[in-house]
């Protein structure tokens, strides 16, 4: 398994290195907007704790994740006028991993829009 990278983006952002737009925040969790959304609202839900994705994060660390991502989704669903979602987690490159800390994708879908390509 590859070692954690502190110095990945998202490690930055929760540093406060590096802006973001931050739309929930609690004890171990932070959610912000996508840079480069595929639909609107594209959210992104990551633990405060290191880890790199699915493979070494702790289990109850994952469950923390997972009801932050349900109360997240609720509210974007909401707020977006969403009618679905789809949460994506990739792991590693062949996964589609590109940022190395472990993060949900929270796409609120409308019927009938569909993902940017
Ligand atoms: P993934 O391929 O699953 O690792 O997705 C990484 C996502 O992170 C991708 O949709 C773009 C987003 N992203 C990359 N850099 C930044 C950044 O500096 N700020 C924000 N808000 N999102 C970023």
């Amino acid at each position: 398994m590859t070692a954690y990278d502190p110095d990945n983006i998202f490690a930055k952002i929760l540093r406060g290195e590096i802006p973001n737009h931050t739309v929930y925040e609690d004890e171990g969790t932070l959610a912000f907007l996508d840079i480069m959304p595929i639909v609107d609202g594209h959210t992104l839900v990551i633990p405060k704790k290191p880890a790199r994705n699915i493979f070494d994060v702790e289990p109850e660390d994952l469950a923390t994740l997972v009801k932050a991502a349900q109360k997240v989704s609720l509210a974007a669903c909401k707020a977006f006028g969403a009618d679905g979602h789809t949460l994506r987690l990739h792991s590693e490159a062949s996964g589609g991993q590109e940022v190395p800390h472990i993060h949900f994708h929270l796409l609120p879908m409308k019927t009938g829009v569909p993902v940017r390509p």
